[in-house]
């Protein structure tokens, strides 16, 4: 698999995300990602890069990732869960990992292997399938430049905080 999202409408940017996990088969987890990105008009290319099974292009993409353009990386696995953690050793972006659930062992044999990383190499791991938050959290990231991205962003992310908080109300009502 291989795509990547239009540009927010009137940006002629190019992916500043790069979304990726170790199989196709991750995809239908990691797709909350991929919308709640696109709820931000982030711009963002997703693939399919395991740690496994194509070691070599794995590095080459986590090494030449910020010189692409991109500013975060969130990466999704499961199982033997190294996607993460092998990328956030030879890029100097932030790495959001999201931990995929398989069909044994509930998604803690993921998580573990994501959050267990060694000082010095830091992943922000977010909750078994947690692909939705992950995707907020890289727009959260983006917010905080000091460019007019950020500013717009974190503008949207106010309207968004507001919108849970009245959603929120209107439950406890
Ligand atoms: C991991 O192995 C992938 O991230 C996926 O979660 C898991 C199983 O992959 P497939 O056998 O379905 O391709 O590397």
């Amino acid at each position: 698999m291989s795509a990547e999202a239009t540009p927010a409408a009137g940006s002629a940017a190019g992916p500043l995300v790069g979304l990726v996990m170790g199989s196709d088969s991750d995809w239908p987890v990691m797709e909350a990602a991929a919308d709640a990105l696109a709820e931000f008009g982030i711009p963002f290319e997703a693939d399919v890069v395991s740690a496994h099974r194509m070691p070599t292009e794995m590095i080459r993409y986590g090494q030449t990732a910020h010189e692409r353009g991109l500013r975060v990386i969130i990466a999704g696995a499961g199982g033997a869960a190294h996607l993460p953690g092998m990328l956030a050793s030879v890029t100097p972006l932030p790495v959001i990992g999201v931990p995929v659930p398989l069909k044994t062992l509930d998604g803690m044999d993921s998580l573990l292997s994501i959050v267990q990383m060694p000082a010095g190499v830091p992943v922000a791991t977010v909750s078994i399938a947690g692909a939705r938050n992950a995707g907020l959290l890289a727009v959260r990231m983006l917010a905080s430049g000091t460019d007019e991205l950020a500013a717009s962003l974190r503008s949207d992310l106010l309207d968004f905080a507001a919108d849970l908080n009245a959603v929120a109300t209107r439950k406890g009502a």
